[in-house]
């Protein structure tokens, strides 16, 4: 790699560096993996042949890797204990979504990576993240990756992490927002919030959180998946997206919610557990706990 993955402590730098490695030969393996496994993953989701292939080609670079002791996906079941030779309390755990928003494959549309280091066994909080990253399959496969040390963004190609951005941090003046879900499945509180988004925002929202999440690092501004009529908890899941995304924003100086207080707060019972998201600049994220502080 030509660059340090900001210089993190291994085995963090090494995990981040083989998911860069890897993302140029995942993005290259989605050409013919775009129909139907056939299966489910946990969250009961159609998988695509590309889910499957992306999490098996992960976890099989990851899991063999030094000092990683555990490895679970969006796409599996139960975490999986790796390496005989290191305990659990004493390694790293990753959990990760191997493709991000693939049902984007289908109309050929942004995707991500997303992965979270812990330093717990799983299922862990966010508070006991040790780094989190993501790989956007945008016109350019780039790469954002938060350590203790902030976020930093990478043009990846050719086994290489280039660094476009060191430092990154939400913008102070907010652009863009995104909320996903359908308009009559959202409670009063959330309407009403949406209402004060669209009256002071840009609609920003793709389908691939990533993409979307992307957008709000680079011009300001909320993303969110609420909470919803159908279901309370929301869609998106705390361990695969929440906490690695509540991560990298808090990192970037905005902050994450549940709609009660952080997203890293959460103390998760079940490795699939959903939770409502918000994310982006504090005063949106603030305005939405807010709200339904009142509701
Ligand atoms: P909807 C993709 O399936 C995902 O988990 C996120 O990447 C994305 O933000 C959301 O779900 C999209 O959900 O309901 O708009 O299809």
């Amino acid at each position: 790699m030509a660059t340090a993955l900001n210089g993190a402590v291994e085995p963090v730098d090494s995990i981040i560096r083989t998911v860069a490695r890897s993302a140029t030969e995942i993005r290259q393996g989605l050409i013919g993996r775009r129909s139907s496994a056939a299966e489910e993953n946990p969250s009961g989701e159609t998988q695509l042949e590309a889910d499957v292939w992306a999490d098996d080609l992960l976890y099989d670079r990851l899991s063999r890797l030094e000092g990683v002791a555990q490895y679970a996906s969006e796409e599996r079941e139960e975490v999986l204990d790796c390496g005989d030779d290191v305990d659990v309390d004493d390694g790293v755990a990753v959990a990760l979504d191997p493709l991000d928003g693939s049902s984007n494959l289908k109309s050929n549309n942004t995707m991500g990576t997303i992965v979270g280091i812990y330093d717990e066994p799983l299922p862990a909080p966010g508070e006991a993240l040790l780094g989190a990253c993501y790989v956007l399959y945008g016109p350019i496969t780039t790469m954002v990756v938060a350590t203790e040390d902030g976020v930093s963004e990478y043009e990846l190609g050719g086994g290489e992490a280039t660094v476009v951005q060191a430092n990154v941090t939400l913008p102070d003046d907010p652009v863009v927002y995104g909320v996903g879900g359908r308009v009559p499945d959202w409670p009063p509180a959330i309407e009403a919030y949406v209402s004060r988004l669209e009256s002071e925002l840009k609609l920003r929202y793709g389908g691939a959180m990533i993409g979307d999440i992307n957008q709000v690092l680079t011009y300001g501004g909320l993303f969110a998946y609420p909470t919803l009529e159908s279901s309370p908890e929301g869609k998106l899941r705390v361990q695969f997206e929440g906490n690695p995304i509540g991560y990298i924003l808090e990192r970037a100086g905005g902050r994450s919610s549940d709609g009660h207080g952080s997203l890293l707060a959460v103390e998760p019972t079940e490795l699939h557990q959903r939770t409502p998201l918000y994310v982006g600049n504090k005063a949106y994220v603030d305005l939405i706990e807010d709200i339904l502080a009142d509701a």
